[in-house]
């Protein structure tokens, strides 16, 4: 996989390239990078980038030719590049898309800053506008970063498959409660220890404790994910029984 990162700012990018798990990633051949930067394409002696918008309203928009000169230098129209744009008007990016999107050749992301991009640039080049949730940063960069993380370790050779396939939102549900040693943790709120459960040594009935917490934790936080587990039929009998359990009959639900 081969990701280019459009950006006022690239330094913010370019450090995750160089960490632990990434770098050896590239080191073994599975990922590339380049960073390009949008002001190298400005054409005024002063690099501007922004602009204020036509109809009026606050801020600055990034003008159109500096990115789309800094798209055409990236290759952007070629065959097997996906051009994307982080934004909150995005679509959610989930397991499912980032599984899709770890598929491609490249990536070409562009991140923006000020207000946003002018829509003419979005309708030539843009493939994907994508959102990581439904909250506002101030620019697009941590926004890719979060996209970056997501597709690269879903790639052949960066992590192994079983890690892969007990995280969280595999079957649908958030995961239980993990420990470590010590056995009793001396903190702040007194003697803490292991549930006991953990320590016995049974398999099965830790099987069912593990399926229940993760059950009991999804409804708390993501009851979203029950509904939409249960229409899906992405549950067994077991699962299912448990939910029932817990929400009446899912009526709570
Ligand atoms: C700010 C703003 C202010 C007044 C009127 C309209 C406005 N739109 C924006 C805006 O969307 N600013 C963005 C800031 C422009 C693109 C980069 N920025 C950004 C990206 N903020 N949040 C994201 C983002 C990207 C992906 N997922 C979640 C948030």
């Amino acid at each position: 996989m081969k990701y280019t990162v459009l950006s006022l700012f690239p330094e913010i990018i370019d450090t995750f390239f160089t960490a632990s798990i990434m770098a050896k990633a590239i080191s073994r051949g599975i990922v590339s990078y380049r960073s390009i930067n949008i002001r190298d394409y400005a054409f005024d002696k002063h690099k501007t980038c922004d602009d204020a918008p036509y109809g009026g309203g606050a801020g600055m928009l990034m003008m159109p030719e500096p990115l789309s000169q800094a798209l055409a230098a990236a290759g952007a129209k070629e065959a097997d590049k996906r051009v994307i744009y982080l934004s909150p008007s995005g679509r959610l990016l989930t397991q499912d898309l980032a599984k899709d999107l770890s598929r491609e050749q490249e990536l070409i992301l562009i991140c923006g800053r000020y207000e946003g991009i002018d829509q003419r640039v979005i309708d030539i080049y843009v493939d994907d506008e994508v959102s990581i949730g439904d909250y506002v940063l101030s620019s697009g960069e941590t926004a890719a970063l979060a996209l970056i993380d997501a597709t690269y370790r879903l790639l052949d050779g960066v992590i192994s498959h079983e890690s892969l396939d007990e995280e969280s939102f595999s079957g649908g549900l958030l995961e239980y409660p993990q420990y470590t040693r010590p056995e009793i943790y001396d903190n702040i709120q007194g003697q803490m220890r292991v549930p006991e459960i953990l320590l016995s040594g049974h398999h099965e009935n830790i099987r069912r404790w593990r399926l229940k917490k993760r059950v009991e934790k999804t409804f708390a936080n993501r009851p979203d994910l029950l509904r939409n587990g249960i229409k899906k039929g992405l549950f067994d009998e077991e699962t299912r029984k448990i939910i029932d359990e817990l929400s009446g009959i899912t009526e709570e639900l």
